[in-house]
C-alpha cells in the first residue's frame, strides 16, 4: 500500500511526498510532532503538519539563516538561537571560529530529543562544548539577557501556535535590547508568495527599531512555494557586506558562498514591492 504525506501549505495548495516509513509521532505539550522517512527527501521533521526540515534540503535553510548575519559581523562571539530545536542552526553558527558560546532557547525539548535520535547529522553540534541548550521560552530568555548577544537568530515555525509571539513587534523590541550595540538579528520570514502581508509587516516592525533592515531570499524546495525569505535587522553593520572575506571563504558549506551572500539581497520586483 502506498502512503503519502501532504502538508496543506494553504487552504487550497499543498506538497506531497511518498512515505517510506513513519518513524515517530507524538503530541508534545506544545505541538504535534512527527518524523517520517520519505523517498525523495529522506527523513522529514514535521510539526503541526508543517515540514520543518528534511535530510536533503536542510543545508539551504540552516546555512542561509546563519551565515549571512554571522559573516556580516566582524567578530561574533555570543550567539542566541531562538527555536531551532533540531540543532541545524547551532551546527552552522559553530562553523565560525570566533563564536565562543551559542545558546539554543527551544521551548519544546521533544523536538530536541527526537531530532537527536533521527537527524543526528543536523543535531550533531548540540553536544559541542560551545553549545548551551536551554529548554524554555525564548522570549523570556531574550528579556533576561539585555545587551548580551552579537547575533540573535530566530528559527521559528510558522506564525501560528507556539510561534505567534516570535513574530510580534514587542519581541523584536526585546531582541533589540538583547543585542550588543553593534548586534545583528535575523528571523525566517516565510514565503513571498503565500505570506506577503506578513513579510511587509515584519519588515515595517523591524525597520521601526533597527537602523538597517533588509530582506534576503533562498530557494528551499520543501517549504511553501519553494521561495523563502529572511528578515535581518542590524544596529551597525550593513548585512550585505562580508566583514571578513577569508573567514567566510573558508566556511565549509553546500549553498552559501561569498557571491551568494551578496546576491541573496537582490530581490525580484514583486518581492521588493512587499517592502514599501
Ligand atoms: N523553521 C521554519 C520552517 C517553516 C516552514 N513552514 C512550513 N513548512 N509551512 C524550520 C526549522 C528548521 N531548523
Amino acid at each position: 500500500m502506498e502512503l503519502w504525506f501532504t502538508e496543506k501549505q494553504t487552504k487550497n495548495y499543498g506538497i506531497t511526498a511518498k512515505i517510506k516509513e513513519t518513524l515517530h509521532t507524538e503530541t508534545t505539550p506544545y505541538q504535534e510532532l512527527a518524523m517520517i522517512d520519505t523517498i525523495e527527501w529522506g527523513k522529514m521533521l514535521v510539526l503541526d503538519g508543517c515540514v520543518m526540515t528534511t535530510d536533503r534540503d536542510e543545508f539551504i535553510y540552516h546555512e542561509m539563516i546563519s551565515h549571512i548575519a554571522l559573516s556580516a559581523h566582524p567578530n561574533p562571539k555570543k550567539v542566541l538561537v531562538v527555536g531551532g530545536g533540531d540543532g541545524g542552526v547551532i551546527r552552522e553558527v559553530l562553523k565560525h571560529p570566533s563564536v565562543e558560546k551559542a545558546v539554543l532557547a527551544e521551548i519544546d525539548d521533544r523536538v530536541i530529543e527526537v531530532s537527536k535520535e533521527y537527524l543526528p547529522q543536523i543535531a550533531v553540534a548540540l553536544g559541542d562544548s560551545r553549545a548551551v541548550v536551554e529548554v524554555g521560552d525564548g522570549i523570556a530568555h531574550v528579556k533576561e539577557h539585555p545587551g548580551e548577544y552579537d547575533v540573535i537568530i530566530v528559527d521559528s515555525t510558522d506564525p501560528i501556535g507556539p510561534a505567534v509571539g516570535l513574530f510580534a513587534k514587542s519581541f523584536y523590541e526585546s531582541i533589540y535590547e538583547g543585542l550588543k550595540e553593534d548586534g545583528i538579528f535575523v528571523a525566517q520570514s516565510e514565503s513571498p508568495f503565500f505570506n506577503g502581508e506578513l513579510i511587509h509587516n515584519v519588515q515595517a516592525d523591524v525597520r521601526s527599531l533597527f537602523p538597517i533592515t533588509k530582506l534576503y531570499l533562498a530557494s528551499i524546495p520543501t517549504y511553501p512555494s519553494g521561495l523563502w525569505s529572511f528578515t535581518i535587522g542590524s544596529k551597525k553593520y550593513d548585512p550585505r557586506v562580508i566583514a571578513d572575506e577569508s573567514r567566510s571563504a573558508s566556511l565549509v558549506t553546500k549553498y552559501y558562498t561569498k557571491d551568494l551572500h551578496r546576491s541573496a539581497f537582490t530581490l525580484p520586483r514583486f518581492v521588493e514591492d512587499l517592502l514599501s
